[in-house]
């Protein structure tokens, strides 16, 4: 259900936010294409958060492929495994003993969760219009306008000429779809077909060349609509004189049955003859046709299943059907712009590139292309706002757009960096709205995951381990080596806490604070002694993913984990300050707790630790896309330039092992992470091979691969912390601008303290930087060895010139 009101959906937002700014810089804010797309990775995504298409700009058959954030496969379910809590004591006496592949074998067969995997993601369909007689096509465009979030396509036959226009409006629930005749008719029939089932294995990430040159489209291209495809369960009739409806049912998976009913209606207005025909919409001699699609399952929640689709997709149709187009689209433009024009990025002079960006991407590496790191940043602006809005569901492993029922690692949400990072940019790239889908589903977990942490563990608070779905199950899943892991819950807190950071608010830190101490609490009842005197540990867990043996990645207390309970624990025992809670002695069990985290170590290479033990060098996979133990570093900040040079000289030994190649959401981890540290010159490096052809498919999704979208949002953030970093109560401005940069301009960047920036730089040095903020309020900005204390006027304002 999409919430009206923005403020009451998330409180805190609608006071802070500021006016938008004035978009100060010249920039290119289109994708375009000089050819239909072929592969679904050459389509363009439109979204309004909850509803997705993928555009193809096909000339005889148009392909519209549709998403619905609820649509995932099963129903609710409960994913504890009983006999959890009893193999708990000996699965730690194990690990103490040094017997790890034995705690791992007892994990596997006794804490598991049931199903051993998660609910996948599934799709909505396709709309396929077949226009009749459409052979060939000339003076062929199609293209992405990011500041209208309008996906277009254009074309000739010689002597009509063909527009089409396809948006998401999140003010009216339904997905637009406009298509102009000047100069002739169109006839086409649209029809639907059902999602098939993908077929991307989830194992094909490590490092095949992705194909970004896939031969042209035939303009006649056509694919088969065969009723045969359609399964028993969807009904596909007319409803109406002028709609198609479709309804079905979600797929079973892992044993737990389709719970969820779904329903897709289809409406075509517009001049000429509109018939429906059995399962298909006629098109007649038309100039101008409007298909208004809106889709909807009966997902109430993860444990209510009751809603009525059928119902809801007729009166979002119905009610969008009774505005004219041009109403429509204002209000889509407006409701999108008010979000999306808060920032601005020109890098480089600024001059509009000639060339389609397909050939751009395939060039990225062999050519500077500054004007390409500033688009992905608005691309990435522009798929977090039309994958996570307010009152939908967070963006999951490819947001919002996906193919078929079986994505790669079902689609769903993998919690030990992924959906994490799909966040970074939230705050920064001004757009903290994003973040309400995540804070429900945090919100969610803190009551299934209650569930895993009584049953599991005998412990108070919630937990949730290395990946969650629709349903918000949280027990482990997939294997020890992967699902072991505790701190998944704990570390989405930071999404969280870091909103509260940039915008402080009492009211939103008192909705936070039980999701945070519940956290917490998990935490104070099962953290355990390390044997060897060396602190408070996790026990059982892993370092995410990384072996520290053949085949083993069982252990207790590695790196990652201590540093992201002692974040956990430092941002609860602030609200607990702030908000004058009376629990005196949880805040002291707390501070206790947190001095006797296990500190970090170097290890005898001179690298950060993973592990307890020194085993870094011996591990399997020395250049593992995991980087867990520098989280320290980024997303967080206990480890910095300023404050811990060791520990930083340690994470660059670490940095230099891994290597600076790896799949999509870790190369934009490697790009963060050496720009945290300052390096502007390696983060630049890192950037050109996240944005060539072999992380990013020719419509700008990132490619681990296969497509997933956390590497698009990662890449944003890190981009962004080039210019302006946010961390240790200062601002610091062009801390990793690398020489191929000397210019730029940068508007509406927001940084922790509530507080909007807006930078000019030419020569490679800054020439002008203002402040936004409360009035009185004094930022520290550093800008090289200058650290300036920047008191804002009464008018809330601040200009510093270089
Ligand atoms: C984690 C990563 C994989 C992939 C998957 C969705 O398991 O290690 O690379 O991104 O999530």
């Amino acid at each position: 259900m999409i919430t009206a009101g923005l403020a009451m959906a998330f409180p805190g937002l609608a006071r802070a936010a500021v006016q938008a700014t004035t978009r100060g810089a010249q920039e290119s804010l289109s994708l375009w294409y000089e050819q239909a797309a072929g592969p679904w990775v050459e389509a363009l995504p439109v979204g309004n958060g909850r509803l997705g298409a993928m555009c193809f700009g096909r000339v005889a058959q148009e392909r519209i492929q549709l998403n619905e954030d609820t649509l995932f496969a099963g129903g609710p379910y409960d994913p504890n495994n009983p006999r959890s809590l009893a193999a708990l004591p000996r699965v730690r006496a194990l690990i103490d003993d040094g017997r790890f592949a034995e705690a791992a074998d007892l994990i596997s067969s006794s804490m598991m969760g049931l199903p051993k995997t998660q609910m996948p993601y599934g799709a909505a369909g396709d709309l396929l219009l077949d226009f009749q007689g459409a052979t060939e096509a000339a003076a062929y465009r199609r293209w992405l306008d990011l500041d209208t979030a309008i996906a277009s396509t254009r074309f000739s036959d010689g002597k009509v000429q063909y527009k089409r226009e396809v948006f998401a409006s999140a003010p009216d629930q339904v997905i637009v779809i406009r298509l102009v005749a000047t100069g002739g008719v169109m006839n086409f029939d649209l029809g639907y077909r059902h999602p098939r089932e993908t077929s991307y294995g989830s194992t094909d990430y490590t490092g095949a060349k992705v194909e970004t040159a896939a031969p042209p489209m035939p303009w006649d291209y056509r694919e088969p609509l065969r009723a045969d495809e359609r399964p028993s369960s969807l009904s596909l009739r007319a409803d109406g004189a002028d709609a198609l409806l479709i309804e079905g049912r979600n797929v079973a998976a892992a044993g737990i049955p389709s719970a969820l009913r779904y329903a897709v209606r289809v409406q075509a207005l517009g001049d000429g003859a509109i018939t429906p025909r059995g399962d298909r919409i006629e098109v007649r001699d038309a100039t101008t046709v409007t298909l208004l699609v809106a889709a909807a399952t009966s997902y109430i929640n993860y444990a209510d299943v009751g809603g009525d689709p059928v119902g809801m997709v007729r009166a979002q149709t119905a009610a969008a059907a009774a505005k004219p187009y041009a109403r429509l689209r204002s209000g889509h433009v407006h409701a999108h712009q008010a979000l999306f024009r808060r920032l601005s990025l020109r890098i480089g002079a600024g001059a509009a590139d000639p060339r389609p960006t397909n050939r751009r991407i395939a060039l990225a590496e062999q050519q500077p292309d500054p004007g390409l790191a500033a688009l992905y940043v608005q691309y990435g602006r522009y798929l977090l706002l039309s994958s996570s809005r307010p009152g939908g569901q967070p963006a999951n492993l490819q947001g919002l757009w996906n193919e078929g029922t079986n994505p790669p690692w079902g689609g769903k949400y993998t919690i030990n960096i992924n959906t994490q990072m799909n966040y970074w940019p939230a705050q920064s790239a001004n757009i903290a709205e994003c973040v309400e889908p995540l804070l429900r589903m945090v919100e969610d977990l803190s009551v299934t995951g209650a569930v895993t942490a009584s049953k599991g563990y005998g412990a108070r608070g919630w937990m949730a381990h290395h990946n969650t779905d629709l349903w918000r199950a949280t027990a482990p899943i997939d294997g020890p080596l992967w699902g072991m892991w505790p701190c998944g819950g704990a570390w989405l807190c930071q999404a969280l806490w870091d909103h509260y950071d940039y915008h402080p608010d009492p009211v939103y830190l008192r909705r936070i604070y039980p999701l945070l101490k519940g956290a917490s609490l998990f935490f104070v009842d099962t953290l355990v002694e390390d044997p060897q005197g060396r602190g408070l540990v996790t026990s059982p867990s892993i370092s995410p993913e990384n072996e520290h043996h053949k085949g083993v990645a069982t252990c207790a207390g590695p790196a990652m984990d201590r540093q992201i309970i002692r974040d956990l624990f430092g941002w609860t025992l602030t609200a607990h300050a702030l908000l004058n809670d009376s629990d005196a002695a949880f805040a002291a069990e707390l501070a206790a707790k947190r001095a006797r985290l296990a500190a970090d170590r170097v290890g005898a290479q001179g690298q950060l630790q993973e592990w307890l033990e020194d085993w870094d060098a011996g591990a399997p996979e020395q250049q593992h896309r995991h980087v867990s133990h520098l989280y320290g570093v980024y997303p967080s900040e206990q480890i910095n330039v300023r404050d811990t040079p060791a520990l930083i000289a340690a994470a660059k030994v670490t940095l230099n092992t891994r290597g600076d190649k790896s799949t999509g959401w870790a190369t934009a981890w490697r790009l963060a992470l050496w720009t945290r540290m300052g390096e502007g010159e390696r983060a630049y490096g890192i950037l050109q091979g996240l944005l060539g052809p072999e992380r990013t498919y020719p419509n700008m999704f990132d490619a681990h691969p296969p497509f997933q979208i956390d590497g698009n949002f990662g890449g944003t953030a890190a981009i962004l912390e080039m210019l302006v970093q946010s961390w240790g109560g200062e601002v610091r401005v062009l801390a990793a601008l690398p020489k191929a940069w000397p210019e730029g301009a940068l508007r509406g960047v927001r940084a922790r303290g509530g507080v909007e920036l807006d930078l000019d730089w030419a020569d490679g040095q800054l020439k002008l930087l203002q402040l936004r903020g409360k009035p009185g309020q004094v930022v520290k900005v550093r800008y090289g060895e200058r650290l300036t204390g920047m008191k804002l006027d009464g008018k809330g304002s601040a200009t510093l010139r270089g």
